[in-house]
């Protein structure tokens, strides 16, 4: 398998950090976009939509990230990362849909200044901090929702909000970016994502 990635977006970070915390055998290459890779015939190939992250497995060709943390998770099931009975895979979906429809706008009109404070994505991490109480991670175990999740609260943005009023997410957070994998895949300085 070949995972095709850039690292510092959230979208890439959270499989690269699944990827190296669970040491998959899985071939990590970095695009170049200096380079337009991903505009170029045989990534458009793999991902008509140009864009990273993406999975080659033999002759499958996968993008967007939660379908690839889910697939790799599937494909892996000793990373015990994605529930199995019914109710627990729906919680994963809620989860992983919450993130690409909520929380990333959120992120991602604070990264734009479209949103001139924090007062869109605070209901969100109440939202979040009420899940997390009392528990270690956002479902029962770490599962790929863990990892979608965070890395959004582990950029540039995420690292600029306050999380006082949300302590139980503020402890997972502290948590996951000590975790093997987002360690690896820490990024600061001019090149760390927005
Ligand atoms: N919904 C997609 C978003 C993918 C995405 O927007 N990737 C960005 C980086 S986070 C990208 O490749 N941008 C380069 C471009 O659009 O040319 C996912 O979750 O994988």
């Amino acid at each position: 398998m070949r995972l095709y990635t850039f690292t510092v977006t959230p979208n890439n970070r959270k499989v690269e950090a699944f990827v190296k915390h669970f040491e998959l055998p899985v071939e990590v290459h970095h695009v170049s976009f200096k380079d337009r890779e991903t505009h170029q015939p045989e990534f458009l190939a793999i991902n008509p939509m140009g864009k990273v992250p993406a999975l080659v497995d033999g002759d499958f060709h996968l993008w967007e990230s939660n379908a690839i943390l889910t697939y790799l998770a599937a494909m892996f099931p000793q990373t015990r990362a994605l529930p199995t009975d019914v109710r627990g895979r729906a919680e994963v979906d809620r989860w992983l849909h919450w993130q690409s429809c909520h929380l990333m706008a959120a992120v991602g009109a604070l990264k734009a200044a479209e949103e001139k404070d924090a007062s869109t994505i605070e209901p969100l991490l109440q939202i979040l901090d009420t899940q997390l109480r009392d528990r270690e991670y956002v479902l029962d175990g770490l599962t790929v929702v863990d990892f979608a999740l965070v890395a959004y609260l582990l950029t540039k943005v995420g690292r600029g909000l306050d999380y006082a009023a949300t302590p139980w997410l503020a402890a997972w957070r502290t948590r996951m970016a000590a975790l093997k994998g987002f360690v690896e895949t820490e990024v600061r300085g001019a090149g760390a994502a927005k």
